[in-house]
């Protein structure tokens, strides 16, 4: 796919829209207002957007307890996001998920997913019902370093190659799970490792939307056409604390003020694109101004919004076929 200048602005607007979603669930989340446990994708947009860009409804993906970035990426409403992690009857899963179970099967979202390692054998699910059915769709399963030590990831990563399938494990590579570096827990990397099933891989700076979006589109291709599996290693960083309320004593104190420096894939998507002349500072500002107000009124709609009532308790328990 040549990037044309629609695809620009909907890669900024989507990438603008996820930082500001999640510096004011930031902000909310410290009001003790919302319930349970969140995971924040600040500084790891040009990942989901990057990948997700090329793909449509008919297409599937799995997320991770940090899964807020790809449900927008996916197309993901972002006000009923922001009611579903308040805990609201408005939210997209009744306000009975919360953040880290947000999931939209109408936009191939399948949830994000407190288990980690949990989204690799979804996946192949999704790309082998894809493959029988023909109808021409992937599947891609987004996983931390830190689930990519675990056993689901490998099973799901043999069985996607064994059965040809159109899947796609994309391995978000933070450098941390939890409080450990990966420099502590990972023996090899995700692209030797995949070596070892016969998947080809890739690695690529996920702080560069357009060596993310390059990669992405090889591997959507393949998978597409029949070629099967892929591995995408995608090193990036995440600029707040592995969940809200992290005190990260195990990051150097001015760790993270550096990255929103020097590792912004917002400001560099910026510098690029205006350098080579494509977009006006001005088409910009009109994103940031219009992203500011969606936020605004996602939280007030939200905080408006009525909880689930007793009579929502036994509803969505089973799905009848
Ligand atoms: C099966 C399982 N084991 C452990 C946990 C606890 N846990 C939640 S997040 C996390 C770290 C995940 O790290 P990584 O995969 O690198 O994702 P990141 O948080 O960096 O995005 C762990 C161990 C869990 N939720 N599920
Ligand atoms: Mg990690």
């Amino acid at each position: 796919m040549q990037l044309n200048r629609d695809d620009l602005l909907k890669a900024y607007r989507q990438m603008k829209t996820i930082r500001v979603f999640e510096e004011r669930v930031h902000d909310e989340f410290a009001t003790g207002d919302i319930p349970g446990f969140v995971h924040l994708y600040a500084g790891e947009e040009a990942s989901a957007v990057g990948i997700c860009l090329h793909l449509n409804d008919n297409d599937y993906i799995a997320s991770t307890h940090r899964g807020h970035g790809h449900c927008i990426a996916k197309g993901c409403d972002v006000k009923g996001m922001m009611s579903e992690i308040f805990g609201r009857a408005d939210g997209l899963c009744g306000g009975k998920g919360g953040s880290m179970h947000i999931a939209d099967l109408s936009r191939g979202m399948m949830g994000a997913n407190g288990i980690v390692g949990g989204g690799p054998p979804l996946v192949c699910g999704a790309a082998l019902s894809a493959k029988t059915l023909g109808t021409g769709g992937v599947a891609i399963a987004f996983v931390g370093d830190g689930a990519s030590n675990q056993g689901t990831t490998f099973e799901a990563m043999n069985l996607a190659k064994v059965w040809d399938l159109p899947a796609i494990f994309v391995v978000e590579d933070n450098g941390y799970a939890e409080a450990t570096s990966s420099s502590w827990s990972v023996s090899g990397d995700a692209v030797k490792r995949a070596a070892g099933f016969d998947i080809p891989a890739q690695r690529v700076d996920g702080h560069d939307f357009f060596a993310v979006n390059e990669v992405a589109r090889e591997a959507i291709e393949r998978a597409r056409s029949g070629g099967g599996p892929s591995v995408l290693h995608v090193k990036l960083n995440r600029y707040f604390g592995h969940f809200e309320g992290d005190a990260m004593t195990y990051r150097a104190p001015d760790e993270t003020a550096k990255l929103r420096q020097e590792k912004d894939c917002l400001t560099l998507f910026r510098g690029r694109v205006s350098e080579a002349g494509l977009l006006e500072d001005a088409q910009f500002d009109e994103i940031d101004r219009d992203v500011d107000a969606l936020i605004d009124e996602a939280v007030s709609g939200a905080r408006a919004a009525p909880v689930p009532g007793a009579q929502d308790l036994l509803t969505d328990v089973y799905v009848s076929y």
